[in-house]
């Protein structure tokens, strides 16, 4: 079993991650219209992972035997008109991610779950890894400012990401 306040926190998360990939979702609609195909790669990729980590801890939540809640997605809001903007966006939320999941462990401790901290160490290290990839697209980006030429170089260099399935905790 679960405590009840980590099983209400995991789920807040679940909703987070699921959010996240409608938000990366939208964002690809943006790249889609700028036929920024190694962009749209890129978010291809990303829904992906998010939907990865979304469906970890709803898989870990079932198999702690706690109650999995899903709750509405929000609609998925950004205001970016540039890639430089929008990967600004993508920055500050993976940010705000990252202090999501250190929540969700600081109430894992509050309740000494050492199997749930396990899990979310996977994710913490996840965060990290998110954060450091992001930022580099951001500083190439801002690297690249107004030189088109440059952005469909990075474009095609993008066309080579890939997902690969997480295997998680
Ligand atoms: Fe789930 O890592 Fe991004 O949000």
């Amino acid at each position: 079993m679960i405590n009840e306040k980590l099983e209400a926190a995991f789920n807040e998360q679940i909703n987070k991650e699921f959010y996240s990939e409608y938000l990366y979702l939208a964002m690809k609609v943006k790249f889609m219209e700028w036929n920024l195909k190694g962009f749209v790669n890129w978010f291809n990729v990303q829904v992906q992972e998010e939907h990865a980590h979304g469906m970890g801890m709803f898989d870990y939540l079932d198999e702690r035997g706690g109650n999995i809640k899903l709750e509405a997605i929000a609609k998925p809001e950004f205001k970016g008109t540039t890639p430089l903007e929008i990967f600004e966006e993508v920055l500050a939320h993976e940010q705000f991610v990252t202090s999501s999941i250190n929540h969700v462990a600081d109430v894992a401790e509050e309740v000494k779950d050492r199997a749930a901290l396990h899990l979310l160490d996977w994710y913490i290290k996840e965060q990290v890894e998110e954060e450091s990839n992001v930022g580099g697209m951001l500083a190439t980006l801002k690297l690249i400012g107004d030189d088109k030429k440059a952005l469909l170089m990075l474009d095609k260099d993008l066309m080579a990401r890939t997902f690969v399935q997480p295997v998680i905790g």
